[in-house]
């Protein structure tokens, strides 16, 4: 397993739309074990493949407390399917655009189909945060990021910010 480098906005491979998966095998596994160190580094609850680069349809998440045993999912080719028409707003963060937050707003319940870690089919209904993090980590699938959902004032905003940390952060 391997830690790996998260990228973070605007570089434009976040914008990439990223490819489905053939098959689960033991190269994609373990792809999805350094995408879970990763996670666990940055701290995150949950990681795209192509925030580390890779433009494939994966997303990894664990969404247990600190005081819990560690809960690892595996969503290889995720579909959301039947969200629900009452929405929540839920305040958001991303490991791509560090050290911002704000509330977007999100269908409240899912269904998500996806392959699992051995490739079998699973079905999954998701509410509350299980449902947040999993459309977010689904918008990056897309190429979209949270603050897509912001206003475009916000938006151009932080991106500004984040140009300026790494302009700086290169000069040093
Ligand atoms: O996609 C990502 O970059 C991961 C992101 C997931 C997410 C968080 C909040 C709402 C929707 C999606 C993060 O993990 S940001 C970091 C974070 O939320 C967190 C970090 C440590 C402990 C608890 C939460
Ligand atoms: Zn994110």
């Amino acid at each position: 397993m391997a830690i790996r480098p998260i990228i973070t906005a605007p570089d434009p491979l976040l914008r990439e739309v990223s490819k489905p998966v053939d098959k689960v095998d033991d190269e994609l596994r373990s792809l999805m074990d350094d995408m879970l160190e990763t996670m666990y580094d940055a701290p995150g609850i949950g990681l795209a493949a192509i925030q580390i680069g890779v433009p494939k349809r994966v997303i990894v998440m664990d969404l247990a407390g600190e005081d819990e045993e560690p809960e690892p999912r595996y969503f290889v080719n995720p579909e959301i399917l039947d969200p629900s028409e009452d929405m929540r707003l839920y305040e958001e963060g991303c490991l791509s655009v560090p050290e911002f937050f704000d509330e977007v707003e999100r269908p409240a319940r899912c269904r998500v189909k996806y392959l699992d870690y051995d490739g079998n089919e699973q079905i999954l209904d998701a509410e509350g945060m299980l449902a947040v993090c999993i459309q977010h980590e689904m918008d990056h699938l897309e190429g979209v990021l949270f603050i897509d959902h912001l206003s475009r004032l916000k938006r151009e905003r932080i991106l500004k910010k984040l140009k300026k940390e790494q302009r700086l952060a290169a000069a040093s």
